[in-house]
């Protein structure tokens, strides 16, 4: 900003002065009629400002152009009015950029209103990055549902949002008694929760239906495994039994016929021991097992996961149970792996606590712990 002080014998001779000095943009801040000291005649004091910024950006450069313009363009090719085409075209691209950027302004004003509505799918976009289903699925499910209306509140968006994300996994039914005896056997990686999950899966039958429930254990190799079982199994009033080999635990699951449920716990293995994986499909061929359960962490990345699914594959799993949820930062990763498996997911343990960190799943509690609620 600069401000000057202008004296002339009259107010349209100072104006003048300041317009021609300061130029268009200058504004009058205040004037008073004063006497000149030497001659004693009426003079007028005026005080002036001009914004140099605003006066720089706004009018001086085309002004100046258009000045220039003239200057140049009297000795140069066609012109209008002295201004030479080529400048005349100039200020039109200038005109159209000054068009560009009031549409630009006006679409903003006009977002502003649904502001609230832009600050959910934000929200919603940030969550699902967070929850690890990768930036492609998120501003996936994000557009597809910004699409949409109808939504009451933002956990009607999530609710949606967990509905397009779980859409194609398919899920077990939890177990269930009937007339028929039905063997489970239990298979994962080395500290997948295999023994734990059973161990939950085989007591929650027992109480919940008044079961016969029978355990047995093939993994006869981990010290103490056997006598923790059979504490666990004591303790629940519940048959417990060890099979050292393929033979033994046919004989076993023969014998035992009016089981209602036996559940045979096998050995940890890695994905990668494909021979001991052939011995542990041994065990549950010979027990002619109904139903097989593949104990995986949630834990495990994307990729492990991924790779256990395909390898303990030769086993034949009918499902998934998901072990370790409490433990696990997100699920999103998981996502596009259980699709493409095919495997049905059937429950989910969420901690150490026999019997009751385990449950079945639903599409609900999937986005529930999706967004980060594992309670
Ligand atoms: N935090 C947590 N720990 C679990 C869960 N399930 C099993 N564990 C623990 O993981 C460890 C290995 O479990 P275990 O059942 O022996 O695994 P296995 O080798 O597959 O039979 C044990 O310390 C269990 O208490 C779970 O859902 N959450
Ligand atoms: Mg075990």
């Amino acid at each position: 900003m600069k401000i000057k002080k202008y004296i002339a014998n009259t107010f349209k001779e100072g104006k003048e002065r300041i317009f021609a000095d300061l130029g268009d943009e200058a504004v009058i801040l205040s004037s008073r009629t004063a006497k000149n000291p030497t001659t004693g005649e009426d003079i007028i004091e005026i005080v002036a400002a001009v914004d140099e910024g605003a006066a720089s950006l706004r009018t001086r450069p085309i002004r100046e152009k258009l000045l220039n313009v003239s200057a140049r363009s009297k000795s140069a090719g066609p012109s209008y009015n002295g201004t030479s085409l080529e400048e005349i075209s100039q200020i039109f691209s200038e005109i159209n950029e000054l068009k560009d950027t009031i549409n630009e302004v006006r679409e903003l004003v006009k977002y502003k209103h649904s502001g609230a509505l832009g600050s959910f799918y934000k929200e919603l976009y940030i969550r699902l990055v967070n929850a690890e289903i990768g930036e492609e699925l998120a501003l996936k499910v994000v557009s597809e549902i910004s699409g949409k209306k109808g939504f009451t509140d933002f956990e009607n968006i999530l609710q949606h949002a967990g509905d397009k994300i779980f859409e194609g996994i398919k899920l077990s039914p939890p177990i269930e008694k009937n007339d028929k005896r039905k063997v489970f056997g239990f298979i994962g990686p080395t500290g997948s929760g295999k023994t734990t999950s059973l161990i939950k899966a085989a007591i929650a039958c027992k109480l919940i239906y008044q079961a016969d429930v029978l355990i047995i254990t093939a993994d006869t190799y981990k010290v103490g495994g056997i006598e923790q079982m059979q504490t666990f199994a004591s303790v629940a009033g519940i048959s417990f039994a060890p099979a050292y080999n393929p033979e033994e635990l046919k004989s076993i699951v023969g014998k035992e016929q009016k089981r209602d449920f036996i559940f045979i716990d096998t050995t940890g293995r890695s994905q990668q021991d494909e021979e001991s994986l052939r011995g542990i499909r041994e065990y549950l061929l010979a027990a002619e097992a109904d139903y097989i359960y593949l104990v995986q962490s949630a834990a495990t990345g994307g990729q492990t996961f991924e790779q256990v699914i395909d390898k303990f594959g030769v086993i034949g799993p009918n499902a998934l149970i998901l072990s370790k949820i409490d433990e696990t930062a997100a699920i999103g990763s998981l996502i596009g792996v259980l699709k493409s498996s095919g495997l049905p997911l059937a429950y989910l343990t969420t901690g150490q606590q026999i019997p009751d960190d385990i449950e079945p799943v639903t599409r609900d509690r999937l986005t529930e712990i999706l967004f980060g609620n594992k309670d």
